[in-house]
């Protein structure tokens, strides 16, 4: 674990080990680029974790909601999803003013969401505060402002005291398709959202979502796309004034956990994301083996929006002289992927398809093996 990778970077050199930082943020790339520390970090285990770092203060006001939830899911007969979303920080120090951030607006993971609901499945949308969501998303205020298309009806003048807001002619079809589905979504109350902004937030969370979730058993899908900090900076090393000294650990391996204690029936699926796209296959398999879970999807940060890597183990029946892993690019044209054009196409919905497909066909199998 730490060793191999600290006997990895240790010749790299030194990066940050004491640090005075005088701007507020510095984004990093999800997984390990970024930071390397010249003094060989403590390896946390999950359950070292767990038993020195303080559980957020919404936790348990959290794990009821999902509780009762899940309890309408199961008797419903739905199969769930759980959509991770977004970057984690890691703050700097005990009154946070200043946070390390990883990169990730959260479209993959609002995105991808839409099309599980559209697919059946209900959804627990567990994001990073102010990170896009599920339908709101078609509407930031970034790139489709919704101000922009609302029209004040002036009708008996720029006085009239209660005049009517209408919404612009050739943006009402786009709203209804998108406000339909909303109200019904809501309606079904097929979406739970949850937030977090630390990794410290986003890993207890987790853990306590996906035992949960675990008596759904194979109905429960997860679907790891947050962009996760390598590192932290435990309780017992911020400092609560004075300089800022940074002495980073690594964030344990939660993956290992998940497949095998807390939702050992779960459907996995994580994110890779790299900036060489040689590196996606070797590093998917490479996770794969380590935790045992279903599906590694794999995306480099350039290429992201129309080319993915589906990376599996093969369970086919030529495993014996056949490789072990099977991988599947799924591509999309680029050209369709610009947001200024009338018709956009998102390969989340086929990397949902895909899935979908998957997941069908382990519940089938694991059914089967479990009857003979
Ligand atoms: C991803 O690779 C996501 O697809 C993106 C989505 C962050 C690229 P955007 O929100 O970007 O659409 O802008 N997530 C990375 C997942 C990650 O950090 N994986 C870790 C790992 O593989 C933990 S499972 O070690």
């Amino acid at each position: 674990g730490a060793k191999d990778w600290w006997n990895g970077v240790k010749g790299m050199g030194i990066v940050m080990d004491s640090v005075w930082i005088s701007w507020s943020a510095i984004h990093l790339i999800p997984s390990c680029h970024c930071v390397r520390m010249i003094t060989e970090p403590t390896s946390f285990s999950a359950e070292s974790y767990f038993a020195t770092q303080p559980p957020p203060a919404t936790l348990e006001h959290d794990v009821q909601r999902v509780r009762e939830w899940t309890q309408k899911q199961v008797a419903a007969g739905r199969r769930v999803v759980l959509v991770t979303s977004g970057g984690t920080t890691v703050p700097l120090e005990l009154n946070v003013v200043r946070f390390l951030d990883n990169f990730s607006a959260g479209t993959r993971g609002a995105t991808s969401a839409e099309y599980f609901l559209k697919a059946g499945y209900a959804v627990i949308f567990m994001h990073r505060q102010f990170s896009l969501q599920p339908f709101s998303r078609h509407y930031s205020h970034s790139t489709n402002p919704f101000l922009d298309f609302l029209e004040i009806e002036t009708d008996g003048g720029s006085s009239n005291p209660s005049p009517r807001i209408s919404v612009t002619p050739e943006k009402r079809a786009d709203l209804l398709e998108v406000l339909k589905m909303y109200k019904a979504v809501h309606a079904a109350e097929t979406m739970l959202t949850l937030t977090f902004v630390t990794v410290n937030d986003y890993l207890w969370l987790l853990r306590a979502v996906s035992q949960e979730l675990s008596t759904l058993g194979r109905k429960s899908l997860y679907y790891l796309a947050a962009a996760v900090s390598d590192f932290f900076l435990p309780r017992q090393k911020m400092s609560g004034k004075g300089s800022l000294h940074i002495e980073m650990d690594q964030v344990p391996k939660i993956l290992k956990p998940m497949v095998d204690e807390w939702t050992p029936d779960g459907y996995i699926v994580s994110f890779k994301l790299e900036t060489d796209t040689e590196l996606l296959i070797p590093k998917a398999q490479a996770a794969l083996e380590r935790y045992g879970h279903q599906v590694v999807i794999g995306n480099d940060l350039h290429q992201r929006k129309f080319q993915v890597v589906f990376v599996s183990r093969n369970n086919g029946s030529n495993t014996r002289d056949g490789p072990q892993f099977i991988e599947n690019w799924l591509r999309i044209d680029p050209a369709l992927t610009h947001p200024g054009l009338e018709q956009i196409k998102e390969i989340e919905e086929d990397i949902i398809a895909e899935l979908v497909k998957k997941h069908t066909a382990w519940i089938q199998a694991q059914t089967q093996a479990n009857k003979s």
